[in-house]
């Protein structure tokens, strides 16, 4: 018998790499057939955001911005390749070690889409094929490696075999892994429907005119609609929830005087309102621009609770997406008759886009996006706020957090270089849903001076606003406050977003040259 030749380092870090790139390839390949939250890959992921502790959730969104997703993918990539090559290490002498490492990768794989709270029995095929397939992988490369190394007449085409062997896995993994990335989930063809129905919906209330000079998009500020493919996304799904409406039901539950579950035919069926809203994130810094504003078509929430029946003492509408979400929303918010509380199922004449919550998202005028305006919106349930927390509240952020009065620098930009003469600076205020009564600004700590200001479109929106100074050459530093339209003037007080949103007065330090 001849002795048991181990494999080279190379070769069998090579296998231990193929082996695990196959489990997770062929996982994911399998997950886009039974349901994209069963990829053990994206599951792990996903875990990762559930279970990252706050500072590092807003390190990377800070850090990377909407990078964050390929950022965390990327370095996982990296971490289980190391783990491969320990696998792969490790079986050199020892095959049962190194399959001990590839099963332990492909235990957290099953344990992660186990543990997700999308979780449904389906789900359990892609990860257990991800477990066999790593261990058979290695084990069936090990044997050809052992074979290759025989020292033989026939051992060149033995050595051929396992190239042979190797390539092949390293194909199947590659076209796995790809093909599994885009799910025929048929999700197009249900928003092109989407869209049709809509255009061709009768509208109970629609949104007022956009004037022409609703912006001052030539001085620098956004234009005063921002397009889809503009509008800043927040949230924490890894993959983008793939729900066609087909197949979407609400269903509305606990402190209720009638339990209902609401298909989309449903939502078409009611008077269909328009709503231009200006939309915030509470994690915005002073002069950030997670703020858009776009026209969405869909239903009036509070009309249907008062349908449903909110029972006295219900304090939040708890609201999960179909990715297991959550926001609380206070219900006396939602109930007051002027705030324009909606389901959406439409943004800037179109279905909404999918990473913005198709099929059916929730909205409320004047409250951060985190305690309002659930994307992929699947379940409502009326509760006292003792009863339930919510995804960021539990993570230090607030229960209640209401649109503080904010305004914006947009030229010059911090920093820039101007040509002398008159500046004629320009920028963004908000304060919904009172909307904003006015806007100052004033040079090098001078006095404050009005700054002319848009037609309002509504209260629900910001207002642009723009103001000259004749400057001499040199550094500047241009500040602004805004105030809403009761007189209350936007506090200088710095405070940071977290808990309920960045305060202070924005300013910006320029050159006249
Ligand atoms: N399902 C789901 N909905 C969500 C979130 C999320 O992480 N998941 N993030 C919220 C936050 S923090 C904000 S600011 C808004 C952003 O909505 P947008 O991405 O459409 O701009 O969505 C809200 N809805
Ligand atoms: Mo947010």
């Amino acid at each position: 018998m001849s002795p048991q030749p181990r494999p080279s380092r190379f070769l069998g870090a090579g296998i231990g790499i193929l082996s695990v790139a196959a489990a997770v390839a062929v996982g994911h390949l399998v997950a886009a057939f039974t349901g994209p939250g069963s990829s053990p890959f994206l599951a792990v992921g996903d875990t990762v955001i559930r279970f990252s502790p706050q500072f590092l959730t807003e390190f990377a969104k800070t850090t990377f911005g909407t990078a964050d997703k390929p950022v965390l993918l990327g370095g996982m990539a990296v971490v289980i390749l190391a783990a491969a090559v320990v696998a792969g290490l490790a079986g050199r002498r020892r095959v049962g070690r190194g399959v001990t490492v590839v099963v332990a990768l492909g235990l957290l794989g099953l344990a992660t889409v186990v543990t997700a709270p999308t979780f449904r029995a389906l789900d359990l095929v892609a990860p257990l094929v991800s477990l066999v397939v790593g261990p058979a992988v290695f084990l069936g490369l090990h044997r050809l490696a052992r074979r290759s190394s025989d020292v033989e007449p026939h051992g060149l085409s033995r050595r051929a075999a396992l190239l042979g062997g190797m390539a092949a896995v390293a194909v199947v993994a590659v076209a796995s892994g790809v093909g599994g990335l885009p799910a025929g989930s048929g999700l197009a063809e249900s928003r092109a429907r989407m869209t049709d129905r809509l255009a061709r919906a009768r509208l109970a209330e629609r949104a007022p005119a956009i004037p022409a000079g609703a912006d001052f998009a030539e001085l620098g500020t956004p234009p005063f609609l921002t397009s889809n493919a503009d509008f800043y996304r927040i949230d924490v799904a890894l993959r983008v929830p793939e729900l066609r409406a087909e197949d979407w039901s609400l269903r509305i539950h606990g402190m209720v005087d009638r339990e209902v579950t609401l298909t989309v035919d449903d939502l078409l069926a009611r008077p269909l309102v328009e709503r231009t809203v200006t939309m915030t994130c509470v994690s915005n810094p002073i002069g950030g621009d997670l703020v858009s504003t776009a026209t969405f078509t869909g239903i009036d929430l509070r009309d249907l609770l008062r349908e449903v029946g909110v029972r006295p003492g219900a304090e939040q509408i708890f609201a999960t997406s179909v990715d297991g979400w959550t926001a609380g929303t206070p219900t006396d918010v939602v109930m007051e008759p002027a705030r324009g509380a909606m389901l959406a199922l439409g943004m800037n004449g179109e279905a909404l886009p999918p990473e913005h919550g198709y099929p059916v998202r929730m909205l409320v005028p004047g409250l951060y996006g985190f305690v309002s305006a659930t994307k992929w919106l699947v379940d409502l349930e009326l509760t006292t706020f003792d009863a339930r927390r919510a995804y960021w509240l539990e993570r230090g952020w607030a229960q209640r957090a209401p649109i503080k009065t904010q305004s914006r620098i947009d030229f010059p930009r911090g920093f820039q270089t101007v040509p002398p003469g008159r500046v004629r600076c320009a920028g963004i205020a908000w304060s919904q849903p009172v909307g904003v009564g006015g806007v100052e600004v004033r040079m090098d700590g001078g006095p404050w001076r009005p700054a002319t200001l848009t037609t309002e479109v509504s209260g629900r929106t910001w207002r642009m606003w723009t103001v000259d100074f004749d400057l001499a050459p040199g550094s500047h530093t241009v500040q602004v406050r805004a105030t809403d339209a009761n007189g209350a003037v936007q506090t200088e007080q710095r405070t940071d977003p977290i808990p309920d949103g960045a305060s202070g007065q924005p300013a910006t330090i320029f050159t006249v040259g």
